[in-house]
């Protein structure tokens, strides 16, 4: 097995880059007219489109094409064991919901892996690329390389998290998940959290939550509920723009929680949430 010392993290990162960049030019130039809804999965508005299933089969293909060894899980159906040590987590379309509206929030996300995403606490990501084709935006990072955003032609630029420690003029990003009993939790711990904070920002996109927190337009994030897919890369990109991704104790970031900023604001956002969670009716299931 390959020792993760011995990984080339920027060939990796190239590679994100240029899957994620083809995908998310086919999600908006291959749009059916009346693009609808395909399937769903744990509701009704948790929700799959043909694009989402075409663009997991494309990064599936060029993945394999580039990288035949090693792993892949995605978010929609096809995931496959490998023989190296790197695991390809992808979610073709994040911020579905975005997209199916045409709201201009959506991204394709590409994350090589060490370890396990299955299992909390025994993966990393050490490369990985977040592209949102309406904007241009493409963000990528290395393990150890730093964190950059390119946008269109333009070069890349290299990212530095927000510098706000203190939580009542932070600017907090946050989501919501698909099902009643945890959107009703997530709405009792954003009662608690408001009128702590700045101000709360709904964006629709873990990955472009994350990204934001590399770039300063969100001093801090946090949500609960996320799937590997959804958070693999942009975690990889707020952590080389210094940001501390955990969740609310300082564990590894899961669906139980995941909290992403610099570290003092990191601190005070914890705080806040644990105090929340703790006052709050827990979630049934
Ligand atoms: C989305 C996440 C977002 C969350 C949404 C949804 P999807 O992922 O990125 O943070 O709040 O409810 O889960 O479903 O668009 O891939």
């Amino acid at each position: 097995m390959t020792h993760p010392e011995d990984i080339d993290v920027i060939s990796l990162a190239r590679v994100a880059r240029e899957v994620a960049t083809e995908a998310a030019a086919l999600i908006v130039d291959e749009r059916p007219p009346g693009l609808g809804v395909m399937t769903t999965k744990t509701s009704a508005v948790d929700i799959v489109t043909e694009m989402d299933q075409r663009a997991q089969d494309l990064l599936r293909r060029r993945l394999g094409e580039r990288r035949p060894d090693d792993a892949f899980l995605g978010e929609e159906e096809g995931s496959s064991d490998g023989t190296s040590a790197i695991t390809w987590v992808v979610d073709p379309i994040d911020g579905t919901v975005n997209y199916l509206y045409g709201i201009p929030a959506y991204c394709v996300s590409v994350a090589a892996v060490t370890g396990d995403p299955r299992e909390v606490g025994q993966w990393r990501p050490v490369a990985g690329a977040v592209v949102n084709p309406v904007t241009g935006e493409r963000f990528h990072a290395a393990r150890g390389q730093g964190a950059y955003r390119a946008v269109g032609a333009g070069e890349a630029t290299r990212l530095a998290a927000s510098g706000a420690s203190d939580l009542a003029t932070a600017l907090i990003g946050t989501g919501f998940g698909y099902v009643a009993p945890r959107r009703r939790w997530q709405a009792d711990v954003l009662a608690q959290v408001l009128p702590a904070v700045r101000d709360i920002r709904r964006m629709g996109s873990a990955a472009l939550d994350l990204c934001h927190v590399a770039d300063g337009a969100l001093d801090g994030y946090y949500e609960r509920g996320l799937n590997p897919w959804d958070f693999a890369a942009g975690w990889l990109v707020a952590t080389e723009a210094g940001a501390l991704v955990t969740d609310e104790h300082g564990g590894a970031p899961s669906g139980a929680m995941i909290v992403a900023a610099r570290p003092g604001l990191h601190a005070a956002l914890s705080g806040e949430l644990r105090s929340a969670i703790a006052v709050v009716t827990p979630e049934t299931p």
